[in-house]
């Protein structure tokens, strides 16, 4: 690795924290520019230049730029591949990618309405009602597929924890802190695969501190 690499974006954003995860499971050691979305600090020139859709994570490595979660965490992989967050088999494989894509376009916006209703409502354009029941509609229909494919295994794609775990975790941990966390979370197979994230050492080492 040519020197070190500098994550941009701050401890309580979910996407930075699965980025996170994967640099403590590789123990890649970095810089890190706290890039607050609460604070719009995103949509500020100055990120705009590093992501022009002002968003976080952005990982400088090797000389180069990465924008995008999946992005960086699959060059992660790449450059450190022990221990694996892929797996090998083809079909684990694909289970595991299914997952990142139904995460990151329907259930980032459902899960984070949900959470964002109680915990930052500015984040999420104010208090609507409506909203927070689709949200938490759209979070069940998420869950239940991803339930549904886990087809009894430990993990969202297999029995060793992937990527696409630690896509959701962080985003559920928001979600378990609010009133709406027992509807959300009674889909079947969610409780048991959340103890076992909140059990999971790197989840627990990158929770970001609330204060
Ligand atoms: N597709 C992007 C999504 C990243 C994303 O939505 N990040 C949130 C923080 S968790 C963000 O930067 N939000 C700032 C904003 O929307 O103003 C990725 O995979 O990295």
């Amino acid at each position: 690795m040519v020197g070190k690499p500098v994550l941009y974006g701050f401890d309580g954003s979910t996407y930075v924290r699965t980025v996170r995860m994967v640099l403590a499971d590789k123990g890649i050691e970095y810089d890190q520019v706290p890039v607050n979305v609460l604070a719009g600090e995103p949509r500020q020139p100055e990120h705009l230049k590093r992501h022009p859709f002002g968003k976080v994570p952005v990982l400088d490595i090797d000389g180069i730029r990465i924008r995008e979660t999946d992005a960086i965490c699959r060059y992660l992989e790449d450059i450190a591949p022990k221990p694996p967050l892929v797996p090998d088999d083809a079909r684990a494989r694909a289970r595991m990618n299914e997952a990142i894509g139904l995460i990151d376009s329907y259930g980032y916006g459902a899960l984070v309405g949900v959470a964002g209703y109680h915990l930052f409502p500015d984040f999420i354009g104010g208090q609507n009602e409506a909203a927070r029941e689709r949200a938490i509609t759209d979070s069940q229909t998420l869950l239940t597929l991803l339930m549904e494919n886990r087809n009894g295994a430990g993990w969202l794609a297999g029995d060793k924890a992937t990527l696409a775990d630690y896509f959701l975790g962080p985003i559920m941990f928001y979600v378990a802190l609010t009133p709406d966390a027992d509807a959300v979370m009674s889909v079947d197979g969610v409780k048991d695969w959340w103890e076992a994230m909140q059990a999971h050492a790197t989840f627990a080492v990158t929770a970001p501190d609330l204060g």
